[in-house]
């Protein structure tokens, strides 16, 4: 691989004299942990990582790198899953690490103001300490920040509890490409003069501004949980089951599938039993959370259910951390495997378990070699297809599994966002209007075209379907 533009000299004066020369990294060794990403399917370099300490700083890079015509990507704590996150053609990675803490907790009203470097299960303890929870809650949570999180609008395990990050934020301080400062971290649960600016941002995946940090609306503690694993015959039993579960049971905080394959791949990865052995065709982890009686109200609701095969049901804290282990840790197993293909993908409920039965077959067919894991939130129809056996630039597997998406008139990306993996998909998803569009948002908020220029948006020939898959900044 060749190495990027070496950073011209003007720009790297004018990026040390913005945050100090400490935190201008220049040296290859260091800055090549920043442009590999969390699987290591996405690897480029980067001339320098910038690490700006506050919102005048990040406001002082960008002008500078608009200045330079050199393209940024903002970076939190790389745990993006689609290529997103890392400078895959040269560009300069700007690290919101400093910007960590929690600041201007609101116990009454339920709020917290959170750098963008924060990283999330720092935000949870706030959450916790002053009484509150933050309702969003994923296995990245050590790593993985508050701006990432906003930026991808992170789903996560409660979802179909609290909605996923864009429901938690109230508002963001953020730069956005032009320079200009949008402050909104006014505190305030309704306001409706015009147009929500922090909630263009989010989801929009640092191509339209570099949050600084975000007020973030908290839920009720709910310190009663009770969790119990499902075992079903068939994935159709299992989505018809946590219909019934959705409609009955006050108090469903998550509802995450897999299937035996995954069961025993995790099992042989963390070296434990399966959490129900054999290990039934799928299983559903479901939690239930309240303030008294959660392990009645989960029995009871369980006890109505169809077609399950199986049951295990954890109250305390220990067990139930044992049926949640092998749920959370089979990304690790699945990355433990080598570089793969991650498509996150949902469906609408009635097309869910034809869905998850035809995709093996379909991968089989173009990557006979390749394996296909299958495991997700099926409260909220979002099913992530890993397959792992296949070279990282092949992309046969990608476009059928994405073709049956669309066929079935589900969503490309259900939470990790659009990244460089699935751009040039992003037409067919959203359609071409609604792309210039989302162009001329891109335009009239980052008229230089330097921030993150190779995510989300396809490359402008590219419209209309997959094709082009790379792009330089301001291509
Ligand atoms: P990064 O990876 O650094 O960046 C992600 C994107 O956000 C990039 O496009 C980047 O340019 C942009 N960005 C980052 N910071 C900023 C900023 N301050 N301003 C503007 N743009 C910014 N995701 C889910 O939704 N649900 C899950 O259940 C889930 N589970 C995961 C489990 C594991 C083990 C791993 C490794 C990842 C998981 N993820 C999940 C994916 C990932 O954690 C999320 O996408 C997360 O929001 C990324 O946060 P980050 O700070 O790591 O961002
Ligand atoms: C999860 O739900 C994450 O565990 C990661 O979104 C999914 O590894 C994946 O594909
Ligand atoms: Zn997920």
């Amino acid at each position: 691989m060749t190495g990027p533009e070496p950073l011209p000299a003007a720009l790297r004066r004018d990026l040390e004299a913005a945050v100090g020369s400490a935190h201008v990294l220049v040296d290859p060794e260091v800055t090549a942990g920043y442009a590999v990403d969390w699987t290591g399917r996405f690897r480029g370099a980067t001339p320098a990582v910038v690490r700006p300490g506050s919102t005048a700083e990040i406001g002082a890079v960008v002008a500078a790198c608009a200045a330079a015509g050199v393209a940024v990507v903002p970076q939190g704590g790389n745990t993006g899953l689609v290529g997103g996150s890392v400078p895959l053609a040269g560009e300069v990675v700007l690290s919101l690490a400093r910007l960590s803490g929690v600041t201007d907790v609101d116990a009454a009203a339920g709020q917290l103001t959170a750098g963008a470097g924060t990283p999330i299960a720092v935000v949870q303890a706030a959450a916790r300490a002053a009484g509150w929870a933050y309702g969003v809650d994923w296995g990245a949570r050590d790593t993985a920040t508050v701006g990432g999180s906003v930026a991808t609008d992170a789903g996560g395990l409660h979802v179909i509890r609290h909605g996923s990050t864009r429901a938690q934020l109230l508002g963001v301080e953020a730069v956005l490409g032009s320079g200009a400062v949008v402050r909104d971290l006014g505190r305030l649960e309704k306001d409706a003069t015009g147009y929500h600016l922090s909630g263009l941002l989010c989801g929009s995946e640092g191509t339209l501004g570099v949050v600084a940090a975000a007020r973030l609306r908290l839920v009720a503690h709910q310190p009663d949980r009770a969790v119990a694993a499902l075992g079903f015959r068939s994935m159709g039993a299992a989505v018809a089951a946590v219909g019934q579960l959705r409609r009955g049971l006050a108090g469903l905080e998550a509802a995450e599938a897999y299937r035996a394959a995954e069961a025993e791949l995790v099992a042989g990865h963390l070296g434990v039993a399966p959490a129900l052995g054999p290990s039934p065709p799928v299983t559903v982890l479901v939690e239930c959370a309240g303030v008294g009686e959660q392990v009645t109200a989960l029995g009871r609701a369980v006890a109505a259910l169809e077609g399950v095969c199986e049951t295990l049901v954890a109250e305390d804290g220990p067990r139930r951390a044992a049926l949640w282990r092998p749920r959370e840790a089979l990304t690790e197993a699945i990355a433990a495997l080598g570089p793969h293909h991650k498509l996150d993908v949902s469906l609408p409920a009635p097309e869910l378990a034809a869905f998850a039965e035809e995709v093996p077959a379909r991968v089989a067919a173009v990557a006979p070699q390749a394996r296909t894991w299958l495991f997700g939130h099926l409260g909220d129809g979002n099913l992530h297809v890993n397959v792992s056996g296949v070279a990282p630039d092949d992309h046969a597997v990608d476009d059928v599994v994405l073709g049956l998406v669309l066929d079935r008139r589900g969503s490309i990306s259900a939470e990790h966002g659009v990244g460089t993996a699935k751009r040039a998909w992003l037409a067919r998803q959203r359609g071409d209007d609604a792309v210039a569009a989302m162009r001329a948002v891109k335009a009239a908020l980052d008229p230089a075209g330097i921030l993150n220029p190779g995510a989300l948006l396809p490359p402008p020939d590219a419209a209309g379907g997959p094709g082009r898959r790379g792009g330089r900044a301001g291509a």
